[in-house]
């Protein structure tokens, strides 16, 4: 349970040394009622990220899946994604990685701070790899017309994941810091910062301008390919319930899902 992992959070942890997927497994705990569960692996064999795409999970990663049956309305599920990715983020700091969120649920090192980089000086990428991918989220639901009936915020984080096993532009916390991250002490931080966002209705309001301080999208210029085509311009907010705003050369776009790519000036 919870209390055995450390967690100072209403969350029973289920550990698994090997499994397809904690999505998979978080999604059937929450079908069948579970509320405050979450799973955690060191490995995963049939993991995914967004749109069905690969998600490489080997062995010393944080594979993590929330299990979690709020009283909320569909409408505010973004917000779960939001708070997950400000959660992970908080866990990555508090482990020593300067982390921040590329909208809508990247984890990023390597980048700074939302304009920062604006000027086109490129101080704040001397290696000219841009950011460099520690994790990835990805949420999955079940709702009814006023209700989501169960979200599962599927968390992978490169925790002690060797970077030659990690795709091009991923990195993990032990390549960043040069030793391995105590992974119980991160799950247990990740989770207890996502029970503190996300745990009541009330603490919701604060989701969003906790996203907006740890974004380094907002004032940037931005590419992102949304199901409509691409919309390229300076995003300059996130709205409920996790919306991005671009001022376009046409005018203000809102888009709600989509791959975001920060643009060099
Ligand atoms: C994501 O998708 O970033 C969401 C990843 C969610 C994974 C977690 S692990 C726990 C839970 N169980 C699951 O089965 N899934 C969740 P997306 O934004 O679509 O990014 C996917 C892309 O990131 C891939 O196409 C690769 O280019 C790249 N990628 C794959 N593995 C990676 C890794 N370990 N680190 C960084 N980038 C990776």
């Amino acid at each position: 349970a919870g209390i055995e992992f450390g967690l100072d959070a209403p969350y029973a942890v289920e550990y698994h040394d090997r499994i397809a997927s904690t999505n998979e497994r978080a999604r059937e705990l929450a079908s069948d009622g579970a509320d405050g569960v979450a799973v955690v692996a060191d490995e995963q064999t049939g993991s995914r990220g967004r749109l069905d795409r690969e998600w490489v999970a080997p062995s010393g990663g944080v594979w993590l899946s929330l299990a979690v049956r709020p009283d909320a309305p569909p409408a505010r599920a973004p917000l779960f994604t939001l708070a997950a990715a400000v959660a992970t983020a908080d866990a990555c700091r508090e482990a020593g990685v300067d982390a921040h969120i590329k909208w809508p649920n990247d984890v990023l090192v390597g980048e700074s701070e939302s304009g920062d980089d604006g000027e086109g000086d490129g101080d704040a990428d001397p290696g000219g790899r841009g950011g460099r991918k520690v994790a990835g989220i990805l949420t999955e639901m079940e709702g009814e017309a006023d209700r989501i009936s169960w979200i599962v915020p599927g968390i992978g984080v490169n925790a002690n994941v060797d970077a030659e096993a990690l795709p091009a532009g991923a990195t993990s916390l032990c390549e960043e810091l040069g030793e391995p991250v105590d992974r119980r002490r991160f799950a247990a931080t990740l989770i207890e910062r996502f029970a503190a966002l996300a745990g009541t209705a009330d603490r919701m309001d604060r989701i969003l301008p906790a996203w907006r301080e740890r974004a380094s999208t907002l004032g940037r210029r931005v590419r992102v390919d949304t199901p409509n085509g691409p919309v390229t311009g300076t995003a300059v907010d996130v709205e409920p319930p996790g919306a991005l705003v671009i001022e376009t050369d046409e005018g203000v776009r809102r888009v709600h899902a989509g791959d975001c790519e920060h643009l060099r000036d």
